[in-house]
């Protein structure tokens, strides 16, 4: 019998739906070893915490992240508020010995990120950061894949992630939907909020990144702020595309934007090797694209690998529906939390932990000091 993990939630946006959802589904198809139990939401505004509370179940709710932590019955904190506060949390929560759970990118920065990890280390508490794209069933695939060394010596990795919604100028920055448009609450801009995402899956493919060279652009310059109500300068990055070497001697090539008209949400990597290709686009994310050399010659070709088949061994799916049948976004944290849970009963780390946020932030704080330098930067 699982034992009961109680939850207290800090942050009630979009990403605290999609962990509450995970927290919910989790125990229903994977067999955890703790069953989550939704104790506390904790949010700004009193009356959006209770309505969250009762949507989703949770026994409790308040306006203050502390008590939250000071409650002994809380196992782990999950942190999904604007990236300013998640290191005050996450270190007050290492403290009183929670297990953690943080949205990306885990900090502002890469100096705010290390104490953060000083601290789950120093506590000794199971930590998870929430890059969630590793855990669509064909990303984790490409990963296995590149493992079992089918695509020979890597040559290229390229990633994108292009969205659309800031090309007016009307929209706002700060605030609670348009915080990710605020420097002080979001760090920086797509860099943090999108190429993290790449480069995290990157890196967990292919291995570390070693130098950068980078560009950026903020091509709304003043913004009114939601909460003063004044117009300020905009200080995030709205474009970015860098250029990177990685350990293994293959180039890299990166690129995101909040101002690709027609892209919402469109990720996509590809990766070539000296035996093989493979492509994956978040619009398709059940298809993973597989181009074999060692195919015969006739019939060599790009394949679309429906990564929903049991027998096939394709992650994660045996836990869901019949072969064939799909699953999507909001599965990804549950895969997430699936790990978390299982790796935490047996002592074990369960990546990205902080430790290897912190590796994508010292990607994410090089690209953004080499846009403004020009020149190549080393990651430390
Ligand atoms: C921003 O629009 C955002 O919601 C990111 O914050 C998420 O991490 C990404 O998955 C989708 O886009």
């Amino acid at each position: 019998m699982a034992k009961t993990l109680n939850v207290g939630l800090i942050g009630y946006g979009f990403m605290g739906r999609t962990h509450s959802n995970a927290y919910r589904k989790v125990s229903h198809f994977f067999d955890v070893p703790y069953r989550p139990v939704l104790k506390v939401v904790c949010g700004l505004v009193e009356a959006e915490a209770r309505a969250f509370a009762e949507r989703w179940g949770y026994e409790s709710w308040c306006t203050d992240w502390r008590k939250v932590i000071d409650r002994k019955d809380i196992d782990v904190v999950d942190i999904c508020v604007p990236n300013n506060v998640h290191a005050e949390i996450a270190v007050a929560a290492a403290k009183a010995g929670k297990m953690i759970v943080c949205e990306k990118p885990l900090a502002l920065d890469s100096a705010q990120a290390a104490k953060m990890v000083e601290a789950v280390e120093k506590a000794k508490v199971p930590n998870i950061v929430s890059f969630n794209y590793r855990r669509v069933p064909a990303v984790t695939l490409a990963k296995r894949l590149i493992e079992e060394g089918r695509l020979g010596r890597i040559f290229h990795y390229r990633a994108n992630f292009l969205q659309d919604w800031t090309i007016s100028a009307d929209v706002p920055q700060g605030g609670m939907a348009t915080w990710r448009l605020d420097v002080k609450a979001a760090g920086s801009g797509v860099t943090g909020d999108l190429l993290a995402h790449c480069i995290d899956t990157a890196t967990w493919h292919n291995g570390p990144i070693t130098r950068v060279n980078a560009m950026t652009e903020t091509f709304i310059k003043e913004r009114k702020h939601a909460e003063t109500g004044k117009v300020e300068p905009v200080g995030i990055d709205d474009a970015c595309t860098f250029f990177c070497r990685f350990q293994n001697g293959s180039l890299g090539n990166f690129e995101s934007t909040r101002y690709a008209r027609g892209h919402k949400a469109l990720y996509t990597f590809e990766i070539n090797g000296e035996k093989a290709s493979i492509r994956w686009d978040l619009h398709d994310l059940h298809r993973l694209q597989w181009f074999d050399h060692r195919d015969e010659g006739k019939l060599r070709g790009w394949r679309s690998i429906h990564v929903t088949d049991h027998g096939g061994g394709h992650p994660y799916m045996d836990k869901w529906w019949v072969p064939g049948l799909q699953i999507g976004y909001a599965e990804t944290f549950v895969h997430q939390i699936a790990d978390f849970l299982a790796a935490a009963a047996k002592g074990e780390p369960c990546p990205p932990t902080f430790r290897d946020a912190l590796a994508t932030q010292k990607v994410c704080d090089a690209v953004l000091k080499s846009a403004k330098s020009g020149k190549w930067v080393e990651v430390k």
